[in-house]
């Protein structure tokens, strides 16, 4: 049995493991976990991530949740070019110290701005107030600050000269809140000037087929069925972690 990938193009983290094993040629399954439909709450998917979150991968018996435990069982599996993931043990721990601090700043604001924006008034009928919003904006741009003065700095990368995980998850993590129509790099040109650095590195074609989905999320939306028992679920938990 092949590698099978688990995946919905409308997450970030899904997003990075998709469009890493496609530029480095990694043939895989594609196995659509549909987040829209609650498809991650099936039991068949349990048994593939008990965290029920996706990305999620299965090799052979071995399966793996996690897209930062993902992305290096690949890098590492299928020897990609050494710039993703640096042998060099400190250029390593300068991606390792990015992807450690992403998820409760850039990943977690980035985030809750696309849900407060599309995905929780659209399940619980209410829209989020004014303030809790520009709060919300505030502290996006406080990590986005945060990545430019102590992550970017005046390299080109976050690990100097050449492209890394580090990264790819940084920009589609960035990309989120465009797919709501906010562009988070606005009137910062240094970043502007990285994201498209990175987009070229990556490819556009396949930088932008895999943003499609997630860029029309206003029309997936609309789709919803916010009285389906599983959009119930996704709507109290995506309330729990987005406050
Ligand atoms: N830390 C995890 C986060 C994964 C995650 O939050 N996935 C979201 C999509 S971006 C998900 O599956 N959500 C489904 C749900 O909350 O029910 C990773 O990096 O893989």
């Amino acid at each position: 049995m092949g590698l099978e990938l688990y995946l919905d193009l409308h997450s970030q983290p899904c997003r990075a493991v998709y469009i890493f094993a496609k530029k480095n040629n990694i043939a895989f399954e594609f196995k659509l976990v549909s987040l829209r439909t609650g498809q991650q709450f099936s039991e068949e998917f349990g048994k593939i991530n008990a965290l029920r979150l996706v990305p999620a991968m299965k090799d052979g018996d071995f399966t793996l949740g996690e897209s930062v435990a993902i992305l290096k069982y690949l890098a590492g599996k299928y020897q990609t070019p050494d710039h993703w993931y640096p042998a060099d043990l400190q250029k390593r721990a300068r991606v390792d110290e990015y992807l450690s601090w992403q998820h409760t700043n850039i990943r977690y604001q980035g985030s809750r701005i696309f849900m407060f924006r599309s995905l929780l008034p659209a399940l619980t009928g209410q829209p989020i107030p004014k303030d809790r919003m520009d709060e919300a904006l505030a502290d996006l741009q406080k990590s986005i600050q945060t990545f430019e003065d102590k992550f970017l700095q005046d390299k080109p990368y976050i690990v100097g000269q050449e492209v890394s995980l580090a990264d790819l998850v940084a920009l589609v993590e960035l990309m989120q809140p465009l797919g709501t129509g906010i562009d988070p790099l606005e009137g910062r040109p240094k970043l502007i000037a990285w994201r498209e650095r990175v987009k070229g590195d990556v490819g556009k074609e396949l930088f932008d087929e895999a943003h499609e989905k997630m860029m029309k999320t206003k029309d997936s939306i609309n789709a919803l069925d916010p009285n389906a028992p599983s959009m119930q679920q996704l709507a109290k938990a995506l309330q729990k972690r987005y406050k």
